[in-house]
């Protein structure tokens, strides 16, 4: 089984190269951010602690999201891959996947990591704000989030490179041209 680490800042497109991935090779699908949207929604426990973080740009604490992911990944026993989509954001994050994954036998296949320059996601993330109804519609979260990605998520990127596991792509382009870099990388492993 692959296990395939989706991996950028806010607005990258993360979840929009999911469905290509999806589409192509079959793989089962995590977003973390999916899964706290929809115990938002249901308002469950979880959703409202959550929801209390994403509306101030920030991450949602680490042992939330860790015991969230291991419940969910348990689910999928019989993919042939599984794609993280949001997951990991912090190196406890991705030092506790590498465990998950080391319990099982098996490690990320790959880090694909989606490069976009700022000024091009706040663009992305006000146009996507005006639909999507989330609550980084607004250029105070949205540079919020950039903040946090810059403090808590670019380190992870070291961490998949002391791995030997990281592959750059440039996130700038046509979502088809993007796409074929991903799949080409994808393909190689
Ligand atoms: P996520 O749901 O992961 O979403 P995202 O980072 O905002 O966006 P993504 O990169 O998927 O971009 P998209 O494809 O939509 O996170 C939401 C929140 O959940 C976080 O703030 C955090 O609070 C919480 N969270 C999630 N995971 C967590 C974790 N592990 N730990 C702690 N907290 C966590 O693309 C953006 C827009 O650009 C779209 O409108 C799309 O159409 C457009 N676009 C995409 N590709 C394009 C291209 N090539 N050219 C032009 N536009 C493009």
């Amino acid at each position: 089984m692959k296990y395939l680490v989706l991996f950028g800042p806010p607005g990258s497109g993360k979840g929009t190269q999911s469905e290509n991935i999806i589409k192509k090779y079959g793989y089962a699908h995590i977003s973390t951010g999916d899964v706290l949207r929809a115990e938002t929604a249901n308002q469950t426990p979880l959703g409202v602690e959550a929801k209390k973080f994403m509306d101030a740009g920030q991450l949602v604490p680490d042992s939330l999201i860790i015991d969230m992911l291991a419940k969910t990944m348990d689910s999928y026993t019989d993919a042939k891959g599984i794609i993280f989509d949001g997951f990991p954001r912090t190196v406890a994050q991705a030092q506790a996947l590498k465990e998950m994954l080391g319990k099982r036998g098996a490690d990320v296949t790959v880090m694909i990591n989606l490069q976009v320059d700022n000024d091009e996601l706040i663009k992305r993330l006000l146009e996507r704000g005006k639909t999507s109804g989330r609550s980084d519609d607004n250029l105070e979260t949205i540079k919020k989030r950039l903040d946090t990605y810059n403090s808590q998520t670019a380190p992870v990127i070291d961490f998949y490179k002391e791995d030997g596991k990281l592959e750059n792509i440039k996130g700038v382009g046509s979502i088809d041209d993007i796409f074929n870099a991903i799949s080409k990388v994808i393909d190689a492993k």
